[in-house]
C-alpha cells in the first residue's frame, strides 16, 4: 500500500495491519433514515460496540492507515448527542477577539420571494477582504477557552491529576469536522490535518494542502468576485440588532465574525468545535442557541434535472454536514443567476434535508458521514499517544487513498501557540486555584 503515499507522508511504523479485520462487523443493518435527530443520553443496544479497527488494544501497534470506503460505514447512526452551545467570541473587523456576541446578527426575512439583490454590489468600492494568507491555526478557540475554562472543568475532571484536563476529547473548528464528514463521498480536494496531543485533549488543526495553496494564488478574478457574494447576500438579510433592518449600502468586511462554541459526543468522542454563525432569528422568543441560529448560503438557481440533481448530491452534502454539526437547524439560501443577481430565496430545515435527497440515486448517507468521522476520531487517538505540545501528527487524505499520516518534532507543523502551551501547563489551574471551596 506503501507507493500510493508521498514520502513525506509515509506512516513512522513499517508493518501496517490494514483494515482487513473490518469487513465483517459492517454487514448490520443499516440506518440510512440519516435521522435528523440528535439522541440525548445513551447508546441503544448494540451500537455502544466498537468495532474492530483503528481502536487496537494499547498494547499492540497502532493500526498505519484507515480505509474511506463507503460500505464501511454503512451502519446504525452513531450517538450523536444534542450540541449545547458553551459559550461564543467575536472577532471585530481588524480580526481582534472578544469573548461576547457583539458581531452577532439579526435575521431579516426578505420582503418579497424574488428580491433581485444585486450580490456584484460594492465589490469595488466597499469591500475589505480578510488577508487569507494568514494562518489563525486554532488560536482564537484557545483564547476562548483560556477565558472560559470554568466552564469546561466538569466536577470529574477538575478533580483528576493533570492540571489542564479540559474535560474533552477533541478541540477543533467546525469547519474541520465538516470536511471529516464530507470525505467518504469527495473526489476532489484532500486535506491534512496536524493533530497534538496535551493534557488528554488532541488538538485538530487544519494545514493548507499544496494543491488549496496553488487554487488560492489561481483564483481568477470572477472566482474572486464570487467569492464576495456570499457575504454581500448576508448583509442583505442580516441586520446588527432585532430592531434595526440590513445596510445593503454599508461595508462588506470579512474580518468581522461570530463563533459559537459548542460541546458534543459523537459515540464516545467529547467534542469542543467552535464554528462561524451567520445570525439569529430575531424573535426573542425564540429557542435558545445554537437552535436559534440561522445558516445563510448563495448557489446558482437550479434550471434543469440534472442541476437539481448536482445540488442534492454535492452542495446539500456540504450544507448539511457543516449546519447538522453544531445543531443549526435551519440555512437560508439564496439562488442567484449568472450576473449575482438572487432570483429566490429558500428555506432549508436540516432535519428534513435527508428526506428531500431520498429519491436521488448514487447520494449520500448522513450516516456513512458519521460513522466515518467516529472511526476517524478513534484512529486519531490510537495513534497519537505522546501528550506533548511539540508533536505533531500529519493525517494526510487524497481522494481515492487512505487516511495515513507522518510523525514531526518541533517541525514547522507545530500549532500551539507558546502562551497557550504555558498557561495549560502552568502548576495551578486558575479557575481552581481562584474559587474557594464551596461551604
Ligand atoms: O486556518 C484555517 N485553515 C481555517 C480557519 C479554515 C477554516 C476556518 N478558519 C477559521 C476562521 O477563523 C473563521 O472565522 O474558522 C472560522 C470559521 O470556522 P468554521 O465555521 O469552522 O468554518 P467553515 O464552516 O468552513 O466556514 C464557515 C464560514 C464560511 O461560510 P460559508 O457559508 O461559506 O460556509 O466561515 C467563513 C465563511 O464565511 N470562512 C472563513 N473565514 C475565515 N477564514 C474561512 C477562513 N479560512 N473559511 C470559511
Ligand atoms: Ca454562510
Amino acid at each position: 500500500m506503501d507507493q500510493r503515499h508521498q514520502s513525506h507522508h509515509r506512516p513512522q511504523h513499517p508493518n501496517s495491519n490494514h483494515h482487513d479485520n473490518h469487513q465483517s462487523t459492517f454487514k448490520r443493518d443499516m440506518d440510512d433514515s440519516g435521522r435528523g435527530h440528535f439522541q440525548h443520553k445513551r447508546f441503544r443496544p448494540g451500537q455502544n460496540h466498537h468495532p474492530a479497527g483503528p481502536s487496537t488494544p494499547p498494547s499492540s501497534p497502532p493500526t498505519q492507515s484507515l480505509s474511506i470506503q463507503r460500505q464501511l460505514y454503512e451502519r446504525d447512526f452513531p450517538l450523536y448527542k444534542q450540541p449545547v452551545e458553551v459559550g461564543h467570541f467575536s472577532l471585530d473587523s481588524e480580526r481582534r477577539f472578544f469573548n461576547d456576541s457583539r458581531q452577532l446578527r439579526y435575521y431579516v426575512e426578505p420582503e418579497k420571494s424574488c428580491p433581485n439583490f444585486d450580490l456584484r454590489d460594492g465589490y469595488r468600492g466597499r469591500f475589505v477582504k480578510r488577508d487569507d494568507r494568514v494562518k489563525e491555526k486554532l488560536d482564537h478557540i484557545l483564547r476562548w477557552i483560556l477565558a472560559n475554562r470554568s466552564k469546561l472543568q466538569s466536577k470529574d475532571t477538575a478533580a483528576s491529576s493533570s492540571p489542564c484536563a479540559l474535560g474533552v476529547d477533541i478541540v477543533t473548528w467546525r469547519g474541520h469536522l465538516t470536511k471529516l464528514l464530507t470525505t467518504p463521498y469527495e473526489t476532489r480536494e484532500g486535506w491534512l490535518l496536524a493533530v497534538t496531543r496535551m493534557g488528554g485533549t488532541l488538538y485538530i488543526s487544519e494545514v493548507e494542502t499544496e494543491a488549496a495553496r496553488r487554487d488560492r494564488e489561481n483564483r481568477t478574478e470572477r472566482h474572486e468576485e464570487m467569492m464576495y457574494w456570499g457575504y454581500k447576500f448576508e448583509q442583505y438579510t442580516c441586520a446588527d440588532d432585532a430592531q434595526s433592518l440590513p445596510d445593503p449600502g454599508g461595508v462588506v468586511n470579512t474580518n468581522e465574525a461570530f463563533c459559537t462554541v459548542v460541546q458534543t459526543r459523537l459515540a464516545e468522542h467529547r467534542l469542543l468545535f467552535s464554528g462561524e454563525v451567520d445570525c439569529r432569528d430575531k424573535d426573542p422568543k425564540a429557542p435558545s442557541p445554537p437552535a436559534n441560529y440561522i445558516e445563510m448560503k448563495t448557489s446558482l438557481e437550479i434550471s434543469t434535472p440534472k442541476q437539481r440533481s448536482n445540488f442534492h448530491r454535492f452542495k446539500l452534502l456540504k450544507w448539511w454536514a457543516q449546519s447538522f454539526l453544531p445543531g443549526v437547524p435551519r440555512i437560508v439560501a439564496g439562488f442567484r443567476d449568472h450576473d449575482g443577481v438572487v432570483v429566490s430565496v429558500e428555506t432549508y430545515h436540516i432535519s428534513k434535508i435527508s428526506q428531500l435527497i431520498k429519491n436521488e440515486t448514487n447520494c449520500w448517507k448522513p450516516t456513512v458521514c458519521m460513522n466515518f468521522c467516529c472511526e476517524f476520531l478513534s484512529f486519531v487517538k490510537s495513534v497519537v499517544t505522546e501528550d506533548n505540545p511539540r508533536v505533531v501528527h500529519l493525517f494526510s487524505w487524497d481522494p481515492h487513498r487512505d487516511v495515513t499520516y507522518s510523525i514531526h518534532r518541533d517541525s514547522q507543523y507545530s500549532f500551539l501557540p507558546d502562551w497557550y502551551i504555558r498557561e495549560m501547563t502552568s502548576s495551578t489551574s486558575r479557575e481552581t486555584h481562584h474559587h474557594p471551596p464551596q461551604t
